[in-house]
């Protein structure tokens, strides 16, 4: 298997660019979330969900996702594992990482559900990085 060199630089630069991403949406910070898209930026979470297409619209579908936890003191955490990097032609990247999302309530113990592939393009700017089109799919939806 060949695999497409990227710079240690950009590497640590997206690991760091996604935890940070990560931590704001398990944080309840979506606004913040969405600002990690570039303004154009696509967002599909789920198969059964609506793509939403630019911040505002990222916004209002997570507020609407997370509205079923309204009443329910869970906490949510999304791990990335296996961040796998390829250049494009067009200058962005092809990002492919292995998320679970983790859940636990209050005395509980920690599931593990679901268990996703996140297919990023990720934009480097100025700024630093930005997803401008996040697709997740879920292993248990063949
Ligand atoms: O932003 C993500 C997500 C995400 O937002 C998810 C949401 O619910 C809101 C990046 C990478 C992976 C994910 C995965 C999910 C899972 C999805 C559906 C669910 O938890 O049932």
């Amino acid at each position: 298997m060949s695999v497409t060199t990227v710079s240690t630089d950009l590497y640590s630069e997206v690991t760091q660019f996604y935890a940070h991403q990560m931590q704001a949406l398990d944080s309840g910070r979506f606004e913040d979330y969405a600002a990690t898209f570039t303004p154009d930026g696509t967002f599909q979470h789920s198969p059964q969900a609506d793509p939403a297409a630019g911040r505002e619209a990222i916004v209002a579908e997570l507020v609407r996702f997370h509205e079923r936890f309204a009443d329910d003191p869970v906490r949510r955490r999304h791990w990335f594992n296996h961040v796998a990097l390829t250049p494009r032609e067009d200058g962005a990247f092809d990002s492919t990482v292995y998320a679970l999302v983790v859940t636990v309530r209050p005395g509980g113990k920690p599931d593990i559900s679901p268990s996703c592939v996140v297919h990023d393009v990720l934009v480097r700017e100025e700024g630093g990085v930005l997803t401008r089109s996040r697709l997740v799919t879920h292993d248990q939806v063949f």
